[in-house]
């Protein structure tokens, strides 16, 4: 019997949920991405821990700028169910075929990996559509698989934007609307201040407004929030 690992999801959706379009963000928002960056590098005060780990897909990490791969300071670990991808020869980064052989990797990893005496520290889901989607269902329908799952999704890191983009193709699953095993919901919104906390540092708080640098030629003025949900 082991601890099942805690997931963050980590993920900055529209109104209606949408959260990429033709493989990458519909937005380039540079203090939401600093936002990203810093929470999941973690705090250097907290990282007596280890490295913190970020696990993606192999869509997403096609999708991140090559320049920033893989993403430093952290343990990078892409999920493809092709076995040997190619991940180039890129440091600090494993290839996993499931989610679940991804926490599993992680957990055994040697402390030496993870840059710190201990093993890794934090560990976050950082997308795409397909791994948020299914772990929230581990969440939502817990009889069916996560007994078995050596990780539990407590945490969702969200930023919620205010502002809707027209032809998006990748929708995260309306977690916040999940009944749990008793009906009642299974997520709650956590406070300013439990969000501030569990980062460590002092998170914006309320409405942020900040241009989109992928609209050519417009203006186009976005708002969102820095949003924490818990397992109820
Ligand atoms: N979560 C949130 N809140 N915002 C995001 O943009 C986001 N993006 C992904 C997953 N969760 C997210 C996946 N996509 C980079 C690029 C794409 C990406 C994730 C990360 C990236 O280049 N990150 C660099 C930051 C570079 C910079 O500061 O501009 C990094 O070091 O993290």
């Amino acid at each position: 019997e082991m601890k099942p690992i805690p997931l963050t999801l980590i993920v900055a959706a529209t109104p209606s949920n949408a959260i990429g379009r033709n493989s990458s963000l519909p937005w380039r928002l540079s203090k939401e991405m600093a936002y990203f960056a810093r929470m999941t590098k973690g705090e250097a005060s907290a990282l007596q821990q280890g490295t913190n780990a970020v696990i993606m897909g192999r869509k997403s990490w096609e999708g991140i700028p090559a320049k920033f791969r893989p993403l430093p300071e952290r343990v990078n670990v892409v999920v493809s169910r092709q076995e040997g991808f190619d991940l180039g020869d890129a440091p600090r980064t494993h290839l996993a075929s499931s989610l679940s052989s991804a926490v599993s990797l992680l957990r055994d990893l040697p402390p030496a990996d993870s840059g710190s005496s201990a093993s890794v520290g934090r560990t976050f889901l950082i997308g795409g559509a397909q791994l948020y989607n299914a772990a929230l269902q581990e969440v939502a329908t817990p009889a069916q698989s996560s007994s078995s799952a050596p990780y539990s999704v407590d945490r969702v890191l969200l930023t919620r934007l205010f502002t809707e983009y027209p032809d998006c193709d990748t929708f995260l699953h309306d977690f916040a609307a999940d009944a749990g095993v008793d009906g009642k919901r299974a997520w709650r919104q956590a406070s300013h201040g439990e969000l501030r906390d569990w980062a460590g540092w002092d998170v914006p708080e309320g409405r942020q407004v900040e241009q989109d640098k992928m609209v050519k030629g417009e203006e186009k003025l976005v708002e969102y929030e820095f949003q924490m949900w818990v397992r109820q």
